[in-house]
């Protein structure tokens, strides 16, 4: 099994860059997913190797319990597989110190959030754990949220964003150092957007020192905003650990496997001491909104667009999907129509083209569409509409996302006896699937279910404009048919 004392017998090439014995939770980690693991965790193992100093992950599940025992199983560390087209390369990383889990260990998580060592909060909780309304505030009522504010005090909660706006309301009242809380979720303005949800959170609490709480969190927690990127596969926890080819006769429980590339940019605007990640490459700016948006609308973009429409084709992979001829006409043409919408000052939107095509064909990687295409009624805003909203405005016609739409669309019918071709996933999940099915209802028209499908996404004004409406509604005929064509 591995563990600290497997390490010895590893080469000293796929040993962690710093020694996890000498690191100390300076990071409080939410989400313990793949993505985590394959990225901030290595962001934070290089920069502790580069500067000698102690910055470990204590790292939160809101969920899986599972993957907390399974982590310390292995004294928190797994091993990180990267995918080139021509081999793989495995190291373990040993960044990760701490494992909880967020209902069980609500005082240990409160402990480290109001303790002066860690300085850094980071999230990656995708979007759904931010429960925002429609309005981007947060929604107060979704069951979950309700529950947790109603909650007595001490009681576990099970949103993240109500453990971490009680444990920072707690820091406050002790007065400790300020702390910079870091959203790494595809979402734009994604500091922003946490820094509201998390006030919202203790505006609605009934604690009697909420405004204090408010007033002092104004200034003694920042939230910048940031670009997280690697294309990493979903895994859970594999029963009795695995071998992998890469780490002989060490079984592992919890390996993570990932493209080659990662990149990572953040507002410069933190709070108190951080990991120097910029000795790992990630990139400090005054602004990320150039490079959040490129990321969103062109990668993220073209992904949810590849899902759908890979679906519809019987695919099951972004690799089969670019392999099948119009994969890559798909993501050229995305990006052609979207860059007009891009503010300057990112990445140069054909190069950006490039390196997708490039980085999507890597057949090793094997992401699953199923992944990719869950939970579109909370992707499809941040990724296809704002720059839908820009090109109709701007009297253009965005035939690319108006075709992404509607395979969207096609996807979200409720119709199991439809045939399909080839492979066939199972069905994608989404939070809002029963108002999704909804949508379909039979007395409406094709025309009509585009138009509630996108007041589902919150987009009343796209779902008004007839020429959109018609023009995704004239597509379904043939996606449903399993035909796709750019
Ligand atoms: C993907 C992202 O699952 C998805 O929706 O589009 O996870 C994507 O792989 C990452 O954002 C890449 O950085």
């Amino acid at each position: 099994m591995l563990n600290r004392a497997a390490l010895a017998g590893l080469p000293p090439a796929q040993r962690p860059a710093a020694d996890p014995a000498q690191l100390r939770t300076r990071v409080l980690h939410f989400g313990l997913g793949a993505f985590h693991r394959a990225h901030q965790a290595v962001y934070t193992e290089n920069a502790a190797a580069a500067s000698g100093e102690p910055w470990g992950i204590t790292a939160v599940a809101p969920r899986s319990v599972a993957t907390v025992r399974a982590l310390r199983a292995q004294d928190c560390l797994y091993s990180l597989t990267e995918r080139h087209p021509d081999g793989d390369a495995t190291r373990v990383v040993g960044s990760v110190i701490g494992a909880l889990a967020l209902g069980p260990d609500a005082e240990a998580v409160d402990a480290l959030l109001a303790g002066p060592e860690v300085t850094v909060v980071t999230l990656t909780v995708t979007e759904k754990g931010y429960h925002r309304a429609p309005h981007g505030g947060l929604d107060l009522s979704a069951p979950e949220v309700a529950a947790d504010l109603a909650a007595p005090r001490g009681a576990p909660l099970t949103t993240v964003i109500g453990r971490l706006a009680t444990g920072l309301a707690g820091r406050m009242r002790r007065g400790a150092p300020p702390v910079s809380v870091v959203s790494c979720d595809n979402m734009a303005g994604n500091g922003a957007a946490l820094r509201r949800v998390v006030r919202d959170f203790v505006r609605a609490s009934a604690w009697p020192d909420r405004d204090r709480i408010l007033d002092r969190m104004a200034t003694a927690v920042a939230f910048p905003d940031t670009v997280v990127d690697r294309i990493v596969p979903a895994t859970g926890p594999v029963t009795d650990g695995q071998v992998l080819p890469g780490l002989p006769g060490v079984r592992d429980a919890l390996p993570v496997a990932g493209e080659p590339y990662r990149s990572w940019v953040l507002e410069d605007a933190f709070a108190g001491p951080r990991p120097p990640w910029e000795r790992d490459g990630a990139l400090f700016v005054p602004d990320v909104a150039p490079y959040q948006l490129t990321k969103l609308r062109l990668l993220n973009g073209s992904h949810s667009a590849l899902a759908y429409l890979g679906r519809a084709a019987g695919l099951a992979t972004v690799d089969a999907a670019m392999a099948a001829g119009w994969g890559e006409r798909l993501v050229r043409a995305l990006c052609s129509e979207v860059a007009p919408t891009l503010p300057t000052g990112g990445p140069d939107p054909g190069g950006y083209a490039d390196d997708l095509v490039t980085r999507f064909r890597n057949p090793a990687i094997r992401h699953p569409l199923r992944q990719i295409g869950s939970d579109g009624s909370l992707k499809i805003p941040e990724r296809w509409l704002p720059a839908l909203r820009t090109l109709r405005e701007r009297g253009a016609t965005a035939p690319v996302l108006t075709l992404a739409l509607a395979a969207w669309a096609n996807e979200t019918r409720p119709d199991p006896g439809r045939p399909r071709p080839g492979h066939r996933d199972p069905d994608l999940t989404d939070p809002a699937a029963p108002t999704l099915t909804a949508c379909w209802a039979p007395s409406l028209s094709p025309i009509e279910s585009v138009r509630a499908l996108l007041r589902a996404l919150g987009a009343p004004d796209l779902a008004e404009d007839d020429g959109l409406t018609t023009a995704v509604a004239e597509r379904l005929p043939a996606l449903r048919a399993g035909h796709v064509e750019i």
